[in-house]
């Protein structure tokens, strides 16, 4: 390579030798400065045709060595800016995940009411042996009504409750329906706990479209209402106190016979009778009865051979009951005023 050629690849290596204050565009003007059209390198090419023919040879191998480092110069260059632009970034936006937050402006999250209620009435039910299975929130007609011995025309199935989705496919009304699954694929004995949300079309202070339920199913052998009454008691005490009482009151549901409405002894005022309980001393709290034969002979169970229990509670209700809530919109609202009572 001649002294001049060697001194025009120096002279590059220099200019760019110190990255520390040079932007990113500078580097690349210098690369079109050095390498481009009108760079010193290209017109040395073009000044070949004054050189003697025999020295083109070795004069054109010489110029294409030195754009080769010049190249390799660049590309080393490149790799360095772009190495030391991520470290830049890197230091100026580090974050100390080790400092404390500070919970007085931010305040720590906690589970919602209904949150609450239902795991506290789920771990009720699991130490009595109840196993706990969800299922789908948009059900067919089949599992939600007729499954369940609510026929074409009954008034629970009236539009004003329901809502459709198409004739067939609706929104579950109640957790029934999952029951209905569970005895579809499993036989004798059944002890489970449905918990969910479930919709109807409903609104007011006490009613809103969108709920929560727990239902509870038991199907085996000789299984009575006393066993019902029994399990309804144990489980009132547990979630209230010891001395809440149970009354059962007839009432009907197309699929239990019979049917009950439960009431339990006011955990405000402890039966004496107050606003709460309306100076009646009791509270409806449940629905209960005994699943309907027709109900188990549709899910493939033999009524011969087996009787069950079922019940069915709202939560917004019992979470209502339990903290003294005067509104169900409360529990939908989100004001963090509301919810950070629970905490
Ligand atoms: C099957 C058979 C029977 C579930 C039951 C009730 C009574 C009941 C209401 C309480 C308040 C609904 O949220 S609420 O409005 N529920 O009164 N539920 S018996 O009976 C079943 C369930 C599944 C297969």
């Amino acid at each position: 390579m001649n002294d001049k050629i060697r001194e025009l690849v120096e002279n590059c290596k220099s200019r760019i030798s110190d990255l520390s204050n040079m932007a990113a565009a500078e580097l690349q003007k210098i690369k079109s400065e050095s390498l481009g059209k009108n760079s010193e390198l290209t017109n040395l090419l073009k000044s070949m045709r004054d050189i003697p023919a025999e020295e083109r040879p070795r004069f054109g191998q010489m110029v294409n060595e030195a754009r080769k480092l010049i190249e390799e110069a660049f590309a080393d260059a490149e790799r360095k800016m772009k190495e030391k632009t991520l470290r830049d970034k890197l230091e100026k936006e580090r974050v100390d995940i080790t400092l404390p937050c500070d919970n007085a402006v931010q305040g720590r999250g906690h589970l919602h009411p209904i949150t609450l209620v239902a795991d506290e009435i789920m771990d009720i039910f699991k130490g009595l042996g109840f196993e706990v299975l969800e299922g789908p929130e948009i059900e067919t007609d089949y599992y939600c009504f007729e499954a369940l011995n609510i026929p074409k025309n009954h008034p629970a199935r009236d539009m004003q409750d329901t809502f459709y989705i198409t004739d067939n496919i609706l929104l579950r009304t109640h957790t029934s329906p999952n029951q209905v699954r569970v005895m579809e694929k499993k036989q004798p004995p059944i002890k489970m706990l449905c918990p969910g949300k479930v919709y109807r079309s409903d609104d007011d202070a006490s009613h809103s479209p969108m709920f929560h339920q727990i239902e509870g199913l038991v199907v085996d052998k000789h299984i009575t209402l006393c066993d019902l009454q029994g399990t309804l008691e144990a489980f009132a005490q547990a979630l209230f106190d010891e001395k809440t009482k149970t009354r059962f009151r007839p009432s009907f549901f197309p699929f239990t016979e019979p049917s009950v409405e439960v009431d339990l002894t006011c955990s405000n005022c402890g039966g004496k009778g107050c606003k709460l309980c309306k100076g009646t001393g009791w509270i409806e709290v449940l629905g209960a009865g005994m699943v309907h034969p027709k109900v188990l002979e549709n899910c493939g169970i033999s009524s011969e051979k087996y009787t069950g229990y079922a019940f069915g509670m709202g939560l917004e209700r019992i979470a209502m009951i339990k903290y003294g809530i005067p509104n169900i919109k409360l529990f939908f609202e989100n004001d963090a005023r509301f919810l950070k009572q629970f905490r």
